[in-house]
């Protein structure tokens, strides 16, 4: 059984292995009783140094006895409910070892990011290329064999893409290189599963987060609700009174195709349109569009979050009076420590204003 699946792991695998990379795979036998069970173990397995986990942790000489091609041996009484057993300790392993390898770095099209279990990438105007994550184990050689890496949750390289992982000498270090297929404008995760060789496994996981998809939705204001409000943007008045009238509809006669009017009628008037958008602290971003205008009062703003209150509000200037379609342009930085970003298109007033084509990226 053991060796059919060996086989299949090798048929299926899809990892590219340097000429240094030796197995460092271990065949550990779990028992699981609660009284001590005599196990034995035919077809002649190699025996050398043969150990097992006791309950608290230490792993001790563990008395087998050979006979006619069998090894066999009772779970000690230390050993009792859940026990590994190793026939044959290599030389290499390094016992205990209960810790998981550590990320030791993540580079993204060969700028390095800061590793950790979750890396958000956040919105990007096209995916990585490759990606190199070194990892490595204090104790133990890394199991190559049973790394597992899936772009949105399908192994590579059924999912496009491939992996190849070169190996130290002593095993301890990896660096898996993951080369990134041609992705649709979405969402999108790469993760990587990779145990030490140690008889527990211990696993360490990284996933890397990204988005290919256009930061805005409906930025050509090409779609309109059943109102005639622009989809995907929560238009509203601010700080409104009784006498307060304003407009926000989808309009022909855009720079393309249809527009956004924001209309400024009567009473106070701070009218904004907006949506979350999914700045990563501390990047800076580019949004640009193009307006026209009645009166000099258009603008944008991006308001982030610290400790669940507003904290970023940070506003470019006012947009000039401009009768034709007019391009504008603003760079904004993510404060670092907010979240739960939004945009606002915005205006303030009496007077119109159209916006149309506009995007937000981030600054190469
Ligand atoms: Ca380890
Ligand atoms: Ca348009």
């Amino acid at each position: 059984m053991g060796r059919a699946i060996a086989i299949l792991a090798i048929l299926t695998c899809c990892v590219v292995t340097t000429a240094l990379a030796q197995d460092y795979s271990l065949q550990p036998i779990r028992i699981t009783s609660n009284v001590p069970v005599k196990v034995s173990i035919g077809g002649g397995p190699a025996v050398s140094s043969p150990i097992y986990r006791a309950a608290d942790g230490a792993w001790k000489p563990l008395d087998v006895e050979q006979a006619g091609g069998a090894a066999a041996f009772t779970q000690p009484a230390d050993a009792m409910a859940t026990t590994l057993v190793l026939l044959d300790k290599p030389a290499w392993l390094q016992l205990p070892d209960d810790e998981p390898p550590a990320i030791a770095g993540i580079r993204v099209d060969d700028v390095a990011v800061e590793p950790g279990e979750e890396v958000k990438l956040g919105n990007v105007p096209r995916a990585p290329q490759s990606v190199v994550i070194a990892i490595s184990d204090e104790k133990n050689p890394l199991a190559l064999s049973r790394a597992v890496v899936s772009l949105n949750g399908r192994e590579l390289p059924a999912s496009g893409g491939a992996v190849t992982m070169s190996q130290s000498q002593d095993g301890r270090q990896v660096d898996v290189k993951v080369t990134i297929p041609d992705l649709p404008q979405a969402a999108h995760t790469l993760s990587v599963t990779l145990p030490d060789a140690s008889p527990a496994l211990n696993t360490v996981r990284t996933v890397l987060s990204f988005s290919t998809a256009p930061m805005l939705a409906n930025a050509g204001f090409e779609e309109a609700d059943s109102a005639g409000r622009p989809l995907h943007w929560a238009c509203s008045t601010w700080s409104a009174d009784a006498e307060t009238k304003a407009e926000f509809k989808i309009v022909d006669g855009g720079r393309t195709g249809k527009a956004l009017l924001i209309e400024g009628i009567a009473g106070s008037l701070n009218m904004v349109c907006g949506q979350a958008v999914d700045l990563v602290p501390g990047r800076t971003y580019v949004l640009s569009g193009y307006q026209k205008s009645t009166v000099a009062a258009g603008y944008a703003s991006v308001i982030g979050q610290a400790a669940g209150k507003q904290d970023q509000y940070a506003s470019m200037p006012r947009l000039p009076q401009a009768e034709d379609w007019t391009p504008f342009s603003w760079e904004v930085t993510a404060k670092e420590d907010n979240t739960g970003f939004n945009l606002y298109l915005r205006t303030g007033g009496q007077g119109k204003i159209w916006f149309d084509d506009v995007s937000l990226e981030l600054k190469q």
